[in-house]
């Protein structure tokens, strides 16, 4: 068979706000570059437009990129283009961490990175002898990744069609959090992009706002303070507006290169905190314990670089009993954060939390895919019902994405600027919170009658709470 036209999918799930979708299709974009000049490429993102299957046949390659919570909407999607004639390809996380699972129904998997296994899977669908399953799980270095393409950033206009770009420096964490998945899809060895490609790569892009996609960005303050300095040197001779990115609190005890990432137009850190209850601790992974005062300092330190911090937290813990709601919000309450993510505890494949709640019988049966969202309950907690777990995290959701909260974070978020730069940081202080607001949409909430409730018109999905009464 030989190859007429790649298309890469990525599944839909948050549609667009003011016509621009947030999720740019980053991980399609480094894909779609890959695929030989010859043979065309197009690039769809649910979000924006309808899969056009009437226009798939034989000879198309179509490539699925899925997360846990979209792998259904990708299976779907498969089914409707292998009954047109053409051959489906899934990665991504859920193919990596549920690799039988998804082979049962896709042609073909890519396990793993697919830098390398990519370009063969063409190759071989070319020649008519594609295999089942490929593999790259050697975490290569990242030193030689082939730059997107400039026809892959015309037709994705970034700029036009998403609010958010995304841009990958480093790749890994030596930490093992017993409930994340970030090593077993991008590894345990810390690997760093040369500062060269990376400052190529934002030039040639255009972008001047970005959140990194690294697991882990802050790490690299301890582990690789010189390659840290040169980054930073190298990026704030770039007419940046802002950039966010994930990090621990380790990087608070590192004031010099703090005021380099300043200087380079760091924007926000994304803090995983975790949680506020010191009773967590063996399940937090050594990065954090639950010691508040320490919380506090780390956001006085980063404050003090003139650097925001969104704080993470996660609920749902073994420690955990229905008080940790009220203890969070007045901890958050008490604190100087711009932003605040609260998650509920997830326990995805291929994790050690997720084999423990096996052992212990604790997952709740028939729970889709599709609710792994982390804003969604799927196992039995230790000191609650789920049914309180999903009460609180509701409640706390309310309380914190309701307009009050997100205008007041939002706000303390300018006001750290000075006042000639509030046009170019109104959108980056509203946007993270507004964000985290639209993900929990995907409750079933109704307004609770104190006016900061809310309902998710024409969201017809079945809240946990509703679903387990
Ligand atoms: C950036 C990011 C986001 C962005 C979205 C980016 C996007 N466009 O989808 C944001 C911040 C919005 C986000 C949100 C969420 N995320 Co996220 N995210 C990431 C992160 C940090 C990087 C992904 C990335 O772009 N990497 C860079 C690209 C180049 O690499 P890649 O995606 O890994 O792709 C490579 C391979 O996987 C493979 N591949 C991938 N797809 C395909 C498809 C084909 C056909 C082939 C051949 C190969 C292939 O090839 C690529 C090149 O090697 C990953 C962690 C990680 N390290 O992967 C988590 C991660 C994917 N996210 C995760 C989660 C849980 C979420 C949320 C549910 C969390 C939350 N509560 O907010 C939401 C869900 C939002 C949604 N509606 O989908 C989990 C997924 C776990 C799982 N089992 O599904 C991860 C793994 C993080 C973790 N700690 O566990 N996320
Ligand atoms: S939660 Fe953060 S620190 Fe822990 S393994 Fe995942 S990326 Fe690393």
């Amino acid at each position: 068979m030989s190859i007429h036209r790649v298309t890469l999918i990525q599944p839909g799930r948050d549609g667009t706000v003011l016509r621009r979708a947030t999720m740019a299709p980053y991980t399609l974009m480094r894909l779609a570059s890959l695929v030989p000049d010859a043979v065309p490429v197009e690039i769809i993102d649910e979000d924006l437009r309808p899969v056009p299957f009437d226009e798939m046949g034989p000879g198309d390659l179509v490539g699925i990129t899925a997360k846990t919570l979209q792998i259904e909407r990708a299976r779907w999607i498969a089914e409707r283009a292998k009954a047109r004639g053409a051959t489906v390809v899934v990665g991504g996380p859920h193919a990596t961490l549920a690799a039988d699972e998804v082979a049962a129904w896709a042609d073909s998997i890519a396990v793993g990175e697919a830098y390398r296994t990519w370009p063969q899977m063409i190759a071989d669908f070319d020649r008519g002898a594609l295999q089942p399953r490929y593999v790259d799980e050697e975490w290569a270095s990242l030193d030689k990744l082939v730059p997107i393409s400039d026809r892959v950033l015309r037709q994705v206009d970034e700029k036009r069609n998403y609010w958010t770009p995304y841009l990958e420096i480093t790749r890994g964490c030596s930490r093992s959090c017993d409930f994340c998945t970030a090593i077993r899809v991008s590894g345990r060895v810390m690997r760093l992009r040369p500062v060269e490609q990376v400052v190529e790569e934002i030039e040639r892009r255009g972008i001047k706002r970005f959140f990194l996609t690294d697991d882990n960005f802050g790490l690299n303050f301890r582990l690789h303070p010189e390659y840290m300095e040169s980054l930073f040197k190298a990026l704030r001779k770039l007419p940046l507006q802002g950039w966010t990115c994930q990090a621990e609190q380790l990087v608070a005890d590192h004031p010099d290169l703090l005021k380099l990432a300043r200087e380079a137009h760091l924007d926000k850190f994304f803090i995983g905190f975790e949680s506020a209850n010191p009773n967590n601790r063996r399940q937090l992974g050594g990065k954090t314990d639950g010691n508040i005062e320490r919380y506090h300092q780390v956001i006085d330190n980063v404050h003090a670089a003139g650097i925001g911090v969104v704080g993470l937290f996660v609920f749902g813990f073994d420690g955990d009993t229905p008080e940790i709601f009220q203890h969070t919000y007045d901890v958050i309450r008490e604190s100087e954060l711009e932003g605040v993510s609260i998650t509920v505890l997830t326990p995805y494949v291929g994790t050690p939390q997720r084999q423990q709640w096996i052992d212990e019988n604790r997952l709740i049966p028939n729970v889709p895919w599709s609710l792994y969202d982390t804003t969604h309950v799927t196992y039995y907690p230790a000191q609650m019902t789920p049914a309180q777990l999903a009460a609180g995290y509701d409640w706390l959701a309310r309380k914190l994405y309701g307009w009050p909260g997100v205008a007041s974070r939002g706000l303390r978020n300018l006001m750290r600027h000075p006042l000639r730069d509030w046009p170019r940081k109104a959108f980056a202080s509203f946007s993270t919170d507004y964000g985290y607001r639209k993900a929990c949409a995907h409750r079933d909430w109704v307004p609770d009658g104190d006016g900061i409730g809310y309902a998710v018109p024409g969201n017809t999905r079945k809240g946990i709470v509703s679903a387990l009464a």
